[in-house]
């Protein structure tokens, strides 16, 4: 399985982020990607491969303009305040989308930013950017025929929707993926979202659209982040009623109780009959993650990605949460591996 990875994420790296009240080191940080390139090398997972560049209307296919010129110049408007270090936004317009976009730059961080878990340095676009040509060229690996591979993506995408960044994420990488496949002739996506938190960037870009199926298993939003959506009663709008699942789960979640949801999901997937399946890869269900709650083994891992592999469906995996940094190798790979092994 090849896995597209560029060292350009590391160009983000903001010294703090905002937690609970305090400035705390950032859970999300480079050593994440390292500890994963390094564990899919040793384990021989497959070829390393550069990811190349594309246009920007890749990106504009899935995402408001707005919010990407936001985040090109988002620095350069800072340091025109007088300001330097890294943006935090102060305001926010608490996700009301009939809210209109201000003029004042201190206004637009609440407009495009849904909360204080996206800190902006001056070298964050180029990774974010750069994180989304990964999941780009591995979409144009599969399309050219690999049957699996991997998006090895830093920042995250899932929480990013169309217009606000949130949650460690900026650029939504599998929602860009599953717009390029469409955009590429495929008449149907199925993105399966198996992070800790639920993808409720990914749900609301394809909430009203049948020819992406998106289902997440994840954390019950009542007592966890992104804490305002992923409850099972959201189940798409319109033309795409039917095609959002959720399945929310209380703290404290075993494998047994998660694969089951797994289980569920992979049978609906198969009643879609997806052209393309993608995996936002998420490891933080791991039970020695720091900022999740559920109980997931590093073996555990192995059999999710077996049970993935059991679709024999081309799959691209999109690497997004998971921050026990000592494991988040060993736990990214166990799927990828699992998945490997079932599939050969
Ligand atoms: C991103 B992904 C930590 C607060 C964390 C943001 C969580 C973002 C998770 N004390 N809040 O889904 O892994
Ligand atoms: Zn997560």
């Amino acid at each position: 399985m090849k896995t597209f990875y560029s060292a350009k994420h590391a160009l983000h790296h903001p010294p703090v982020e905002l937690a609970e009240g305090a400035f705390v080191e950032c859970f999300e940080k480079p050593e994440r990607a390292y500890y994963v390139l390094q564990s899919l090398q040793d384990r021989k997972i497959g070829p390393v491969c550069e990811p190349e560049s594309f246009g920007l209307e890749t990106i504009l296919n899935t995402h408001d303009p707005r919010l990407v010129e936001f985040l090109q110049e988002a620095q350069q408007n800072w340091t025109a305040l007088g300001k330097a270090g890294t943006i935090f936004p102060t305001v926010f317009c608490a996700q009301n989308f009939n809210a209109k976009e201000p003029k004042s730059f201190l206004g637009k961080l609440g407009y495009f930013i849904g909360d204080g878990c996206v800190p902006i340095t001056p070298t964050t676009w180029d990774a974010v950017q750069s994180s989304a040509f990964v999941a780009l060229s591995a979409q144009k690996a599969m399309m050219a025929g690999e049957k699996s591979v991997f998006a090895l993506c830093r920042p995250p995408g899932h929480h990013a929707s169309a217009r606000l960044a949130a949650g460690y994420c900026y650029l939504n990488n599998a929602a860009i993926a599953a717009q390029a496949f469409i955009g590429q002739g495929a008449k149907r996506v199925a993105i399966l979202d198996v992070d800790y938190h639920h993808g409720n960037g990914t749900q609301d870009i394809f909430y009203d659209r049948d020819d992406v199926l998106f289902l997440s298993i994840h954390a019950d939003p009542a007592v966890d982040y992104p804490f305002f959506l992923g409850y099972e009663d959201e189940k798409g709008a319109g033309k795409g009623e039917g095609f959002n699942i959720n399945y929310a789960l209380p703290h404290g979640t075993e494998y047994d109780a998660w694969s089951s949801a797994l289980d569920e999901s992979l049978d609906k997937i198969r009643a879609y009959a997806p052209d393309f399946v993608i995996i936002s890869l998420g490891v933080d269900t791991f039970r020695g993650d720091p900022i999740s709650k559920f109980r997931l083994e590093s073996d555990h891992f192995l059999d999710m990605g077996a049970r993935i592999a059991g679709l024999k469906m081309p799959t691209m995996f999109v690497m997004e949460g998971g921050y026990a940094v000592a494991e988040v190798g060993l736990n990214a790979t166990n799927v990828l591996a699992g998945f490997k092994d079932k599939a050969a």
